[in-house]
């Protein structure tokens, strides 16, 4: 039995995965998660890595994440059977010292590759590493029903489709300030789509992928797994209120300032001057 499977990282993956596919976000192979890890946190557990590990080339280099260790779920792997055998579903894996490739050291015991998404992974982690000074160290891609449902509907801008979701439920613009960022409808799995959501990351914590799904980073499993909830409930309650007519009343812009204020955010000042269009 290797000692890798009780760890806080695997565990924790078990954990976010388990709970993603309980909540409906990823139907089939649907999402990805993937987790950076420190060298200190992973070499405890290296009498069970691989004796012959497999080096794969990148689709596209990532010299800010050389030497970077990364726990991420596997190539047309089921969230629901991760906690069924994490060994297989799952690959820990390590960034060459050149950024160009990278080897797995654990997991797909099976064989199998890492998640088709892994470029639009390490473009973010990239981005979120430099711009959190290295406390971000999460990129979750689901399937969230609500989200994808409102981006039929809603404006497909920024920061009106932000003011949207921080009026669909008190607590969101203090989860994320920053707001949510939307790109085009693109081919998913390919290093443009990529390069498009880590611009995104750039200033934004949540990706929208319109007619797919959601992106999101943050600190922790666990954080990041909040966000995404926080995003998806508010998604939730617009969708119910769409459907009995729309809005009648809505939290106000003072009031969305006020909240800032007192829990010491700064809102995104294009979403608090945003407006949308769905008051009834
Ligand atoms: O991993 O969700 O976007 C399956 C997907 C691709
Ligand atoms: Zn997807």
């Amino acid at each position: 039995m290797h000692q890798i499977l009780n760890s806080w990282f695997v565990q924790g993956m078990v954990k976010a995965t388990s709970d993603m596919w309980l909540k409906g976000w990823d139907e089939r192979n649907g999402g990805n998660v993937s987790l950076r890890l420190l060298d200190e946190e992973v070499q405890p557990f290296a009498a069970d890595f691989y004796a012959e590990p497999r080096t794969l080339e990148l689709s596209q280099p990532a010299p800010e994440l050389a030497n970077c260790w990364f726990l991420v779920t596997g190539s047309g792997k089921f969230f629901r059977n991760v906690q069924l055998d994490p060994a297989d579903n799952l690959v820990l894996l390590r960034v060459s010292a050149d950024g160009q490739a990278y080897t797995i050291h654990w997991g797909l015991s099976n064989g199998g590759v890492p998640t088709s998404e892994l470029a639009s992974h390490f473009q973010s982690h990239s981005v979120r590493k430099k711009v959190s000074n290295g406390a971000d160290r999460v990129i979750m891609h689901c399937h969230a029903t609500n989200f994808m449902a409102l981006s039929y509907v809603a404006e497909l801008n920024a920061a009106s489709f932000t003011r949207l979701l921080w009026e669909g439920s008190t607590e969101c613009l203090v989860v994320f300030p920053d707001g949510v960022g939307i790109v085009p409808w693109m081919v998913p799995g390919t290093d443009g789509i990529g390069t498009k959501t880590a611009e995104q990351m750039a200033s934004h914590t949540l990706v929208m992928w319109p007619f797919h799904g959601i992106f999101g980073t943050g600190p922790t499993l666990d954080e990041t797994f909040g966000l995404i909830d926080t995003a998806e409930k508010s998604s939730e309650v617009v969708v119910k209120v769409l459907s009995m007519g729309g809005m009648r009343q809505s939290i106000t812009t003072e009031e969305l300032i006020a909240l800032g204020e007192r829990f010491g955010v700064k809102p995104w000042a294009a979403a608090l001057e945003a407006k949308h269009s769905h008051v009834a």
